[in-house]
Parts: C-alpha cells; structure tokens; sequence
C-alpha cells in the first residue's frame, strides 16, 4: 500500500513537472515532429547549432533531408538569407543560424515556406539595453537581478548556471534576430573598465558569439579620471586621448569582436564633454576615433533636457541640429521615441529624418517603465508600429521614422536599432508572461521594420501557448484562443493610454517610481520639469501644453505639413491634442463633447476594457496551462484595480479645476481622492 502511494506520488510528480509551464522557454517550446537529415560542408560554433535546432525542432517532412549552404549572393545582405523548403543559404554562418529560426518558426506556426525567398534585416545593428548595475540591481527592471551581474560573482569564475543562462539568453535573441547587447546601464560605473570586471565582460562576450550576439558596453565619460586617476576627462585632452586608446586596446585584446560604446552624457547628471566646454560632437568623436581602428561604433545618446529649458520636449533638437554632419562615421545618435521619454504615448521625436548628415538610430523602452511595469499586460507593438510609421515629411511623403533611420532614404554608414530590455533573473525572464511579447515584438521588428502587429502577435501566440495537444493548431483553438487573446493584445496600449493619459497628457505620474497616478505630484524644491503639474498645466481655464507658435513654439521642430497641422488646433490629431493645445474645459471635441466631458469618457474606456480583458482571459482558461493561467489572471486583476486608481486619481484631481460633474453615465469613483493624494496612489497600486 505504502509502496503504491509512493508510486502514485511520484508519479504525479513527474506528470505536474512535465506539464508545468513556467514561461522559462519563452517562444522556443518546439519540439521535432520527424527526422531530418541536414547536409552542410561548413563547420562552425554557429552552424552547429543550426543543425542541432534544425534536429530538436524540425516539423516538416520526416525523413526530409535540408541543405545549409554559405555562397555569396549579391541579394543577399549582412547577415541576411535565402530560404527555401529544403535549403537554407547565406553570406555568413550567423545567416544560416537566422533562416534556421525563420523555417522552424514557419513549420510550427504553420506559415507557408515558399521557393528562394531573400530575407534581409531591416537593421544592421540590432541591441538589447540592459539597464543593469553592477550590483546586480536593474534600473527600471521589473523581472528580477541582472542575469549579468551580481556583487558577490562579478569577480570570480562564472558558474554553469550563469554560464548557462547567458546561452538561453543568446538563443533567445538570436531565435528573433538580435544581434547585439549592451550588458550594463547608461548610468554607468566607471568600475566598468577595471581589469576585473571587463574579465567578466569577456566570459559573457564568448558565451554569445555562436549565436551572432556582439557585446557592447556603457561608460562613464569622467572614467579617465574616475578609474585612470586623471586628472581631467576632457576629450580634447591628449592624456586622456590616450588613455581611451588603452582602454578600447585592453578591450580588444580580451573580446575581438567587441561592438563599441554606449554613451549617456551631459544627461540627467552624468558628466559629458559639456562640462569641459566641448560639445557632443567632440566627446562621441573622441571615442569613435579610439574605436575606429578595430570596427567598433559608439551609440551616443540624444536624451538630453536642462531645467532651465522651458519646454523639455524640445531640448534633444535643439542641442543636436547644429552638430548634424559633425560626427564621426562610426557615431550613432541613439533616440528615443517620443522627444520627452518612453511616454504611453507621444507624438515622434523631430530628430527622426531631421539630421541628414548623421546617422540616428531609434531607442524603444521595452521594460515596461511608463506602462504599469510587469504588473500590466500592453502588448507594445502597436506603439513601435506607431511611430516606425509615422510620416516624418523631411524627404516628402512616404519619409516614415522607418524608413529615415535604416538606410532607405539616408545614406548611413551603420543602421541601428536599441531596445531597452525587461529581463532579468525570473523564471519567465519577465515578470508577465505577456511581457514576453514585447521582448520577441522588438526583436521581430528590429529585423523587419514593416512587420506589423497583429502578425507579429499571431507568431507569438501560437510559438507561447501551443502545446502538444494543439500541435495541429484546431478551428476550436483559432476561434476560441488565439483571435480574443490576439485582440486583447491589439488593445491592450490604446486601454492604457485611456487610463492613464489619453488625449495627449503625459508623464503625470506620481513620484520617481513611474508606476502610479500622481498628476498633483510637486514636493517643495524639486524641480519643475521632473513634476507632472509642468506637463498637464490644469488650471480653471483648461488643461495641456502649449506647444504652438504661441506658447513654447515645439511644433516649428516638425517639417511642414505637420508643424502646420500640429500647430491648429482644428487639425491637430486629437490623441495628441493636450501635447500640443492647452484648451478650455469647454472646448467642443470632434465627438460633440466638452473636452471635460471627452476626459472623461477616456479614463472610463481604459477602465472598461481592462475589465473585459479579464473577461477575455477567464474564458480561455480551458486552453492554457494552470500555472501561466493563475498568473496572468491575477495581473489582470491588479491591473484592473490599479486602472481604477488611474481614472478615479486623475479624474477627481482635474475636476478640482473643470469644476465639472462627471459625466452621469459613467461609473462612479470608488476612491477618495485625500487618500490617494495622502498614500501616495502608487503604492496603494502596488499593494492591491
Ligand atoms: O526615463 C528615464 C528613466 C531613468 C533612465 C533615463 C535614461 C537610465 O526614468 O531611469 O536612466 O530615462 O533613459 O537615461
């Protein structure tokens, strides 16, 4: 009897283990379906691991045979490839290894895989930002310690374990065409560049080569002084010319492929060439000239805003134009999406196709900062989409931020691409199970910029949720699974927006924590441009940013037609409205309703729909695996309670100045605004 019971446990043990779904294989859960015989006359690290892929994964034919093949093809670039049912081939190794992803990708998602057909990347250089400290601490990372550092190891050998999800990690990215990381953050340790720790820098760096990953790193541009003991880090400085010569030299030695800096300066209290007098151009010359002898590129960054500016949103530009041309070849201006930072939603930064002379490359946030952490389920996508479309006009219609920043129209000696990463050391990489969906958007449209999403969210769906029993993917679980879970996604940024700040508000959130409302948030002594009063400028007249020709005048940084259709608040979109605008409650909206009233109706919307997700995702229970079910249902319900904090923080606070009811049709607040005022909303969300 005994024996039996034990039997029976471990037998269930074994059972639950091979059904539990921890999200720790992300989007890479396939399994062979048949023999393949793969014939290749190259050997490399790479191309072994395409065959061992090729034999764990393969779903076609059984007993089918494929052929790798590495010939050169003028069709065919960087690390591009022609794929076809029965052969892959490329200029490079690491181009066999992407085809590789591409045909199992297509087999398992049931895409078909047609004769001969060259896939190019959209972008030469495609990163990962890790915001990671050496103390293993990730600045807005929601997922966990870096998978990189740690203040106890970074010295000491690396274990299997790191070792070992350091190589997940690469096959990951190289699975969606990642190319590239920057290991740690752009607030950067000058003990970056000690001895000890580029070691480290080496270890990871060859964990990732067999799968195409380059290493980067971030550094301190006062490191001459702060770790050479200088006495200045001028750029100008032949001392310390020389000791970044060194330096990039050491680096070389140990990692040979090394990929190049990247640079915050002169930036939220990061030292930068400004502080001797020299400008952007000579600090990221400096360094790309040290680089330069070995192919290494610097990624300096364009996110810059003083307190003395009126209007942060313009700042970027205004530094940046008058150095266009001025960089080095081998310099890339790294900027964000939106002119004020990685906001739920903002109009595109007017760097994009403004500098002709330089070459610029987008920096996407997809570590959830401004878009409820790893609490919220926003599938970002369809704001990546947003803004890679967006008509810039600089070289007439069609001049979308795609097509300005990866060659088609600028002739840029490197193309580029950054996204600032949400993994860390949780079982599923990121906290939310759905976060992986941005991870494995970003890298998808890294590789093909015109991708869009509700493709991309169809692939990860079948790649995340497919199981065994699914494997031929059923109407059942079409109909039932995939369209209303692909739908949530669709939704799920516009339902944020609408509950945190539609209409063009942004960045009122409550203190440095980026998570809850906070648009009262001003404590005594702060600065104005770090308090969200600055941004919505609510007073008994309206509410909203004067960006026009009569207020901060923003809108002349965009290229004619838009300055002209930001600037008029009859053709201004309305989702950018109170970017733009500072209007009267009583303004008429396109809807017939009073701007108050449109407030509104917005807060409820998000509200309404995060409350329909939840509805969304109970009904699939049947199709998904307990464990993954359990936790997404619970963020759905903290995001739900959090939403409701949004509408009620935001819509009691701004009636203090609409002195306004709330339209009667809506749902009532539940909270009082004293006590989100007195607890400090984020964390009553963080808590609920
Ligand atoms: O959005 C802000 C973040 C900072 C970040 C900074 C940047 C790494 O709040 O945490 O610092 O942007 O992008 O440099």
């Amino acid at each position: 009897m005994k024996r039996t019971l034990f039997t029976l446990t471990l037998v269930s043990v074994i059972l639950v283990n091979l059904f539990a779904e921890d999200g720790h294989n992300l989007w890479l859960r396939n399994k062979n379906t048949g023999n393949v015989t793969v014939v290749c006359s190259e050997k490399s690290a790479t191309i072994g691991i395409a065959v061992q892929e090729l034999k764990q994964g393969w779903q076609g034919m059984d007993g089918a045979t494929i052929t790798l093949k590495i010939k050169k093809d003028k069709a065919i670039k960087n690390d591009g490839f022609k794929l076809s049912p029965t052969q892959i081939q490329s200029n490079t190794p690491l181009g066999i290894l992407y085809g590789t992803y591409e045909l199992l990708r297509r087999q398992q998602t049931g895409e078909p895989i047609e004769d001969k057909v060259v896939y190019n990347p959209s972008y030469e250089v495609r990163t990962l930002n890790h915001w990671d400290n050496l103390d293993g601490t990730i600045e807005r990372g929601y997922a966990g310690h870096s998978i990189f550092w740690d203040k106890e190891k970074n010295l000491l050998t690396p274990t299997v374990q790191e070792k070992l999800r350091w190589k997940e990690y690469a096959r990951a990215n190289a699975s969606i065409g990642l190319n590239g990381s920057v290991l740690n953050n752009v607030n950067a340790s000058p003990d970056m560049l000690t001895a000890g720790i580029l070691k480290r820098v080496k270890e990871i760096a060859d964990v990732l080569r067999p799968y195409g990953i380059k290493t980067y790193i971030s550094v301190k541009f006062s490191s001459p002084v702060l770790t050479g003991g200088l006495k200045t880090s001028d750029p100008l400085d032949p001392t310390v010319i020389k000791w970044w010569n060194d330096k990039v030299k050491e680096i070389y030695k140990l990692v040979p492929d090394f990929g190049g800096f990247l640079v915050k300066a002169s930036s939220e209290g990061q030292p930068g060439p400004q502080d001797f007098g020299r400008t952007h151009a000579d600090g990221a010359n400096m360094l790309a000239d040290a680089l330069k002898p070995f192919g290494g590129i610097v990624m300096w960054r364009a996110f810059v805003y003083s307190p003395s500016d009126k209007d942060r949103a313009k700042q970027a530009y205004n530094e940046f134009m008058p150095l266009d041309g001025q960089f080095r070849d081998n310099v890339i201006i790294q900027v964000k999406n939106g002119p004020i930072d990685f906001q739920p939603r903002e109009p595109f930064s007017p760097l994009f196709g403004a500098m002709k002379k330089t070459s610029v490359m987008p920096e996407l946030q997809i570590t959830q900062e401004y878009l409820g952490h790893s609490i919220h389920l926003v599938f970002l996508s369809t704001m990546w989409e947003e803004l890679l479309k967006s008509d810039t006009y600089q070289q007439g219609e069609g001049s979308t931020v795609a097509r300005c920043t990866d060659g088609s129209i600028y002739n840029q000696k490197y193309t580029a691409i950054a996204g600032v990463s949400n993994i860390g050391l949780d079982t599923n990489w990121c906290g939310h199970d759905f976060a992986q969906a941005n991870w494995y958007a970003f890298g998808r449209l890294a590789w093909n910029n015109q991708l869009t999403s509700p493709e991309i969210a169809d692939e990860w769906i079948k790649l995340t949720f497919e199981n065994d029993s699914l494997r031929n993917i059923t109407t059942d679980w079409t109909e039932n699974f995939l369209i209303p879970v692909k739908q949530m996604m669709m939704q799920s940024r516009e339902a944020a927006v609408n509950y945190m700040m539609p209409l063009g508000l942004h960045h009122i959130f409550s203190a440095n924590e980026h998570y809850g409302p906070g648009p009262w948030w001003a404590p005594k002594g702060m600065r104005a441009d770090w308090t969200p009063p600055y941004y919505h400028q609510a007073d008994s007249q309206g509410i909203g940013f004067d960006r026009t020709h009569s207020g901060s005048d923003a809108v002349s940084q965009y290229h004619e037609p838009l300055c002209s259709q930001f600037n008029d608040v009859k053709t201004c979109p309305e989702i950018y409205l109170l970017w733009f605008h500072h209007l009267s409650w009583d303004y008429k909206m396109k809807s017939g309703r009073n701007l108050w009233d449109e407030i509104c109706y917005h807060y409820d919307t998000g509200l309404n729909k995060v409350r329909e997700f939840q509805k969304t995702w109970d009904k699939v229970e049947k199709y998904v695996d307990v464990e993954r079910f359990k936790k997404v249902q619970c963020k759905l319900r903290s995001q739900s309670r959090n939403a409701q904090i949004w509408k009620d923080a935001c819509l009691l606070y701004f009636q203090q100045f609409s002195k306004k009811p709330i339209p009667y049709k809506l749902e009532r607040p539940v909270y009082e605004l004293d006590e989100l005022m007195k607890n400090d909303s984020i964390r009553i969300s963080k808590a609920n």
